[in-house]
């Protein structure tokens, strides 16, 4: 393209093999926000699969909604949207080339490009992956943030919007204005009821808009809920020597991840859709058993390890869990803390998904980062951990596992590992955070009030539960004495 900030696959050499699809000629039927890493390994491996599986004939225009990292997306367009996917298991590894994304656009300098996608009467997906801070949402109080300043400014300006939700709501009111038909919103993020969330958070700021258009999206658009799932490790150096070593080409956009890969998805889509079915995803009436097993137990367990482990000194998950002790404090989680929390509801093999935790944490293929699983933790904690919590404690139930992890956790939020050293921590509270620890040096209980006192965290609930003070207190007292 002309600007340089598209690219569709014309007729420039590909160092990768042949796809057995036109890739050329496939028409763009979804836009995807969001050029994670975690969205290239998943759910383009399913879409690349109903292309080469099943002649789908599924093109994808992805969007990369924020700044940074651009000198990755730029090759990403130079090499024609192609990119290395490695899978890895404890048996080996693979490797293939997935083609089947065929415009990529840097919003927003390509937005005429991109509302043109939104407008087109081939298009029937919007998906997404924003991370948690990215819906904008308070769980809490179940409505936007508006004190986010992005999410306000769209409000002033929603023809020019900023924030993910922004660029939703307007590309769903040009279709609204030109009487298109209604498509598919689906939220690939790892929050329990995304679809509902995402419905939720488009409603109200659509109703701010015009009430008519919020009539249509509720009768005209469908947001399918989704469990998403595959272990997707940052790339750093190691990795993209590793990838060049084994197809013997350098790509800047390669990922490598696990071999496993699970997809809960309600069948409730308003348009076409690939018969992912036929290609391993699991379509469900009801996805909240299974995101719920997922949030508690996988990622649950993976910021327990992250905050402990890292604690530690384990830098990696497989390090962390070849640790008798860190092991053991796991599998008891999963056993006495996660699986009691929802056994009372539902139904599902907590167990045997337990051991399959346990042989995927170990893979060593993967070097998935303590450090980086740490990351936002004031935002993902609230799914992964509070509400067993708080089905516990309505059990009568006790959980060690999580006290000890929330202590780790505050303490890793202070900034400053066991030994002193400066811990890079990446969080929306980041400041905050730092800030209690100055004023409560050294004094746990001072330093826990406070954080428990921030009830965007822990609700209003928790916040004053004297239960979880009472049981985290014992377990932070020694680490942040050690700062002293
Ligand atoms: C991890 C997840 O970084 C994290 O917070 O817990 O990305 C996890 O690897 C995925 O949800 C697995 O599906």
């Amino acid at each position: 393209m002309a600007d340089g900030l598209s690219a569709s696959p014309a007729a420039v050499t590909i160092r990768h093999p042949d796809f057995c699809y036109q890739r050329q000629t496939l028409p763009i039927r979804q836009i995807h926000l969001g050029f994670s890493a975690f969205f290239r390994a998943h759910l383009m491996s399913y879409i690349e699969d109903a292309n080469r599986y099943l002649a789908a004939g599924w093109g994808v225009a992805v969007v990369k909604t924020r700044a940074g990292n651009d000198s990755q997306f730029d090759s990403f367009i130079r090499q024609h949207c192609v990119y290395t996917l490695v899978e890895t298991s404890r048996q080996g590894e693979e490797w293939y080339a997935v083609g089947s994304v065929v415009e990529a656009i840097k919003y927003p300098q390509g937005q005429e490009r991109l509302w043109q996608l939104w407008e087109s009467d081939k298009l029937s997906i919007v998906s997404m992956t924003l991370t948690e801070k990215g819906y904008c949402y308070d769980l809490g109080n179940r409505c936007l943030d508006w004190d986010n300043a992005e999410l306000a400014a769209d409000l002033e300006q929603p023809g020019r919007p900023r924030s993910a939700i922004g660029i939703l709501v307007h590309g769903l009111y040009r279709r609204w204005q030109l009487r298109k038909r209604g498509i598919t919103l689906l939220s690939c993020d790892n929050l329990p009821g995304n679809g509902q969330v995402l419905k939720q958070a488009v409603i109200e700021f659509a109703e701010r808009i015009d009430k008519g258009f919020q009539h249509w999206i509720e009768q005209q658009v469908a947001f399918p809920d989704s469990m998403v799932d595959r272990i997707v490790p940052a790339m750093d150096e190691n990795g993209h020597r590793r990838v060049a070593g084994l197809t013997g080409y350098e790509d800047p956009a390669a990922i490598v991840c696990e071999k496993f890969r699970q997809w809960v998805v309600t069948d409730n889509f308003a348009a076409d859709r690939p018969a992912w079915e036929q290609v391993g995803a699991q379509m469900v009436s009801d996805v909240a058993p299974y995101g719920e097993m997922k949030l508690r137990m996988l990622n649950g367990s993976h910021s327990l390890i992250a905050y402990t482990g890292y604690l530690e000194g384990k830098e990696t998950v497989d390090r962390a869990m070849e640790d008798p002790a860190l092991r053991k404090m796991v599998t008891d989680f999963w056993r006495n803390e996660a699986k009691p929390s929802m056994a009372r509801r539902h139904h599902l093999d907590y167990d045997r998904y337990a051991d399959s935790l346990a042989e995927r944490f170990v893979n060593p293929q993967l070097g998935h980062r303590t450090w980086q699983i740490a990351m936002d933790g004031s935002k993902k904690l609230p799914y992964r951990w509070l509400n067993t919590i708080r089905d516990l404690l309505e059990l009568g139930l006790p959980f060690p596992s999580l006290s000890r992890g929330i202590a780790c956790w505050i303490k890793y939020t202070g900034g400053y590992d066991l030994a002193g050293n400066e811990i890079d921590v990446r969080d929306p509270l980041r400041e905050k955070f730092a800030a209690i620890h100055r004023s409560y040096l050294g004094d746990g209980g001072g330093i826990l009030g406070k954080y428990l006192g921030l009830t965007e965290i822990f609700g209003d609930d928790l916040s004053s539960d004297p239960r979880l003070y009472q049981a985290v207190l014992p377990h932070l007292l020694p680490l942040v004495k050690q700062r002293l």
